[in-house]
């Protein structure tokens, strides 16, 4: 004889249909109206900045760049969630967290410009870089998290990924070794249906990314993540949770990639257009919009407002990025380390001496 030792739940909830109209009413959080009207500014400004800096790379002004189109509520969320002295370790998808956590744009297009200056935040020194190797940055996250464990302060790490670094060693060490711990870590997943040119369908058989949390033994919830009320709320219990020491969730935000993967993909030779389009009927900043209209709160007035401003703030950060003076070729050496090692003194050295007698530039 057998029998079932335990069974589990993943809860999936969302507030906001996909015609930005209530489907349950609205936690107590959301009774702060400027909370509200400023994700929407924010999730304006992403979008605005987002299209500028695809222009920049298409006229050769940026490097490669990773579109967030169409996962502006996620990002949103997770900025106006955590605490200050809370610690982000982002992936290169997050620019409203980055943003909202006082990243400059400026500091953003230097870093997909190439300039490791764009990774020194000046407003929030304590978060990690953005994080391009896929899932990498979750074991820092798990490391910074037990770091604060151990101090027994009351700070939360907050770290994020695409559903295609579920499937990495990565991901999954870290959600065991936050349960094994109980860390205060909140691990968001941006499931944009694509990694890439992988679906979401083969990415892998789990049902849910949420249950992945069910073999480290935390909690893992699954929301609606272009619903920026769900997301939210989702953020808000999970951030709560791990400053009151009671350990790490996962959450999976369903969302869905708009854009191409990076200025250097193009997602048309993989996806169909009927997909897009049904896609672009769910997306995040026409559904908080239209709440916002119906609850008498925006107007076409304000929006025409809010359109000029962030155009003008985005015209005025790409002209600071433009105007900032390149760095030497040997400034590839700093940032690296505390103190160089002896083999790269050496190339440091060697290509100063180079770049000499080369007039400056490099051979
Ligand atoms: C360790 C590592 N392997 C492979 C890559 C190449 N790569 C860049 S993005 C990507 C797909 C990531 O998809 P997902 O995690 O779903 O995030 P998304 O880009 O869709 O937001 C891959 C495989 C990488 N950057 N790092």
């Amino acid at each position: 004889m057998h029998q079932n030792i335990l069974q589990f739940q993943v809860a999936s909830y969302r507030f906001l249909n996909e015609q930005g109209q209530l489907e349950q009413a609205l936690p107590e959080w959301t009774a702060d109206q400027e909370r509200i009207l400023a994700a929407y500014r924010t999730m304006v400004l992403i979008r605005n900045f987002d299209q500028k800096a695809i222009s920049l790379q298409r006229t050769g002004q940026l490097g490669t760049y990773p579109s967030v189109l169409g996962q502006e509520a996620i990002g949103t969320a997770i900025g106006q969630s955590m605490r200050k002295d809370d610690v982000l370790a982002p992936y290169y998808r997050d620019l409203a967290a980055q943003t909202l956590r006082g990243v400059s744009l400026k500091e953003t297009l230097l870093y997909w410009g190439g300039d490791e200056r764009g990774s020194a935040f000046e407003n929030c020194p304590e978060d990690l870089p953005n994080c391009v190797p896929i899932a990498t940055q979750l074991c820092h996250a798990a490391g910074v998290a037990t770091a604060f464990k151990v101090r027994g302060g009351k700070r939360a790490v907050v770290a994020s990924c695409g559903e295609g670094a579920t499937s990495k060693g990565d991901f999954l060490e870290s959600l065991n070794v936050a349960g094994s711990w109980q860390l205060p870590l909140v691990v968001v997943v941006n499931n944009n249906q694509w990694a890439i040119s992988t679906p979401r369908s083969v990415q892998t058989a789990s049902e849910s990314i949420a249950q992945k949390a069910i073999g480290a033994g935390i909690q893992g919830v699954q929301v609606d993540g272009n619903d920026y009320f769900a997301i939210s709320d989702a953020i808000i219990k999970a951030i709560a949770k791990a400053h009151a020491g009671k350990g790490a969730t996962l959450i999976e935000a369903l969302s869905y990639r708009l854009g191409d993967h990076t200025t250097a993909d193009d997602a048309s030779r993989y996806r169909t257009q009927a997909e897009l389009k049904k896609a672009w009927s769910r997306e995040p900043i026409q559904r908080l919009r239209q709440y916002l209209l119906d609850q008498g709160l925006w107007s076409e007035t304000l929006e025409q407002a809010l359109q000029a401003d962030t155009r003008k703030r985005i015209e005025q950060e790409v002209k600071a990025y433009l105007d900032t003076p390149p760095q030497p070729p040997e400034a590839m050496f700093d940032h690296l380390f505390e103190e160089l090692p002896e083999a790269l003194i050496q190339q440091r050295a060697e290509l100063i001496a180079n770049s000499m007698q080369t007039g400056g530039g490099l051979a």
